[in-house]
């Protein structure tokens, strides 16, 4: 079976000009947020890119097609569709045989976005470490994805949700370089702050581009991760949002919340417990990590 890697018209062009993509995931589309912001989300955030000057490829697999790049209607099918598999590297496979539709989290989008020679990817916060994971063993797949697939994932940083100084241990164990972007703290998605020292600070995109490719000349598998904290004026400090998000943690264990199903509960939850606030700042941080991203494409494709 050849692999159904279907390219949009957009890409398609961009591809045989050589200009500089920026691959963009689905997950926060279908399960990271609630209509009509998805959509409207999704949509901004690749305006965003493009005034960059790079090109938007928002992937997903669409009735067994890995699609790389969703024209409007597409994107606008996708984020009213019920029951859309959420697709990590264990299912990525068998969705495409079984024809189904699913859309990819990081660590699936950085297979597809190496599978389309795309290295750049950004998205709103990685999966990591889950704070009960030394009872309930839930590490995400996405960090083992970031020492395998070389593309480099633009993020505010690791959700709130989890335990972060355990994320930056795994990520450390793995090898993978996570670069605070004119930043010495790790950010924690809604916070600018985690409260923890980022392990290397980089103030110019050259130089993230240039240690991408060195990484490939020296063999090096997998990705970088660049951190970068949102706005000031649309974050939620930390000490502000910890308490909502561990009521929400304690009831995802009352409700018996497992596996996949966590994260896309603890966000709705969060959402709904600050009116709001989280959603607006989960917005604003991924149109903000889209920004760095794609001038990373550009720096990448001008070097
Ligand atoms: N960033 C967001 N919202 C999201 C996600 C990232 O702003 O919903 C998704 C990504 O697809 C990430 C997933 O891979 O959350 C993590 O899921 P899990 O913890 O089950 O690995
Ligand atoms: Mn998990």
């Amino acid at each position: 079976m050849t692999l159904p890697l279907i390219y949009s018209a957009e890409i398609d062009q961009a591809r045989r000009d050589g200009r500089p993509i920026v691959a963009l995931e689905s997950t926060i589309i279908t399960h990271g947020m609630p209509a009509p912001q998805n959509l409207d989300t999704a949509l901004a955030v690749e305006a965003e890119i493009r005034d960059q000057g790079a090109v938007p490829a928002t992937i997903a697999v669409l009735d067994g097609a890995v699609r790389i790049g969703l024209d409007r209607d597409r994107l606008a099918d996708l984020a009213a569709a019920q029951a859309v598999r959420k697709l990590s590297r264990a299912d990525l496979a068998h969705a495409i045989v079984a024809r189904a539709t699913g859309s990819t989290t990081v660590a699936a989008t950085m297979i597809c976005a190496r599978l389309a020679g795309i290295a750049v990817f950004a998205t709103g916060g990685i999966g990591g470490v889950h704070r009960g994971a030394a009872e309930d063993f839930d590490i995400s797949a996405d960090l083992h994805e970031l020492a395998r697939s070389r593309v480099n994932v633009v993020c505010a940083g690791a959700k709130a949700i989890l335990d972060l100084p355990k994320t930056l241990e795994v990520l450390e164990t793995l090898g993978v370089p996570v670069i605070g972007y004119r930043t010495d703290r790790l950010p924690a998605f809604w916070s600018r702050d985690s409260g923890l020292a980022v392990p290397m600070r980089v103030d110019h995109v050259d130089e993230i581009a240039r240690a991408h490719m060195l990484r490939a000349d020296m063999g090096l598998e997998g990705g970088q991760l660049v951190v970068v904290p949102l706005d000031p004026s649309d974050e939620i400090p930390s000490d502000e949002i910890a308490p909502i998000v561990d009521a929400a943690i304690d009831a995802a264990a009352k409700h018996n919340i497992r596996g996949k199903e966590v994260t896309p509960f603890l966000l709705a939850r969060i959402a709904e417990a600050t009116q709001g606030r989280a959603l607006a700042a989960n917005i604003a941080l991924i149109r903000n990590n889209a920004r760095l991203a794609a001038r990373l494409a550009v720096a990448l494709a001008a070097a």
